[in-house]
């Protein structure tokens, strides 16, 4: 069966497409506000990723595709947003293309300077290679984008688990501000 994207959700179909999904129990340690974090419930969804992987993980010159889905919802003052990541090698760049919903690419280099992008539908972001990224939902509908990157690009997740990034994207009377740590 062909894949196909419905431009109106982002949703992808087809049997090659995978799926995971990330909970709020999954995300310890990735909020500032913590206690929030586990004021709410554990098996409360924050994410999901379809995932279209043609040529096996780590295979060069090979692209990957996938369709990000952050639900509306704040931990504390801070915006439901993915974990984010470097890509294990450095240099690999990627592109997100936004469908549903309003939200903020938020990206860092590695000196830690943290700067974003606002997403909302039909916006294009390229991210360069050796820029972390990290996307909140700063609407109350679903964000959903698109994103492409090549297929031995590889995830690096230790590195924000352990630095973070230099900004976080909260509320600040009901609109998001970028705010340094
Ligand atoms: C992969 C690409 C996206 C993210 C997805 C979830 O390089 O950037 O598909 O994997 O948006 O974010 P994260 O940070 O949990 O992988
Ligand atoms: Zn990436």
């Amino acid at each position: 069966m062909p894949v196909t994207v419905d431009f109106t959700t982002g949703r992808l179909n087809g049997s090659a497409v995978a799926e995971s999904s990330r909970n709020l129990a999954d995300l310890a340690g990735v909020f500032l506000d913590e206690a929030a974090r586990q004021a709410l419930p554990p098996n409360q969804l924050a994410y999901r990723v379809q995932l279209y992987l043609p040529v096996p993980e780590g295979t060069q010159g090979g692209l990957f595709w996938g369709n990000t889905f952050i639900e509306p919802g704040l931990v504390g003052d801070e915006y439901f947003m993915t974990k984010g990541h470097f890509h294990a090698q450095r240099d690999r760049a990627e592109y997100y293309t936004t469908v549903q919903g309003h939200g903020a690419l938020i990206l860092m280099d590695e000196a830690g300077h943290t700067w974003h992008e606002v997403m909302h539908p039909g916006s294009v972001h390229y991210i360069p290679g050796r820029t972390a990224h990290r996307v909140a939902n700063t609407g109350d509908t679903v964000l959903s984008f698109l994103a492409c990157w090549p297929s031995d690009a590889g995830h690096d997740y230790e590195t924000i688990v352990n630095q973070g990034f230099g900004a976080r994207m909260r509320a600040v009377n009901g609109k998001p501000e970028l705010i340094p740590n």
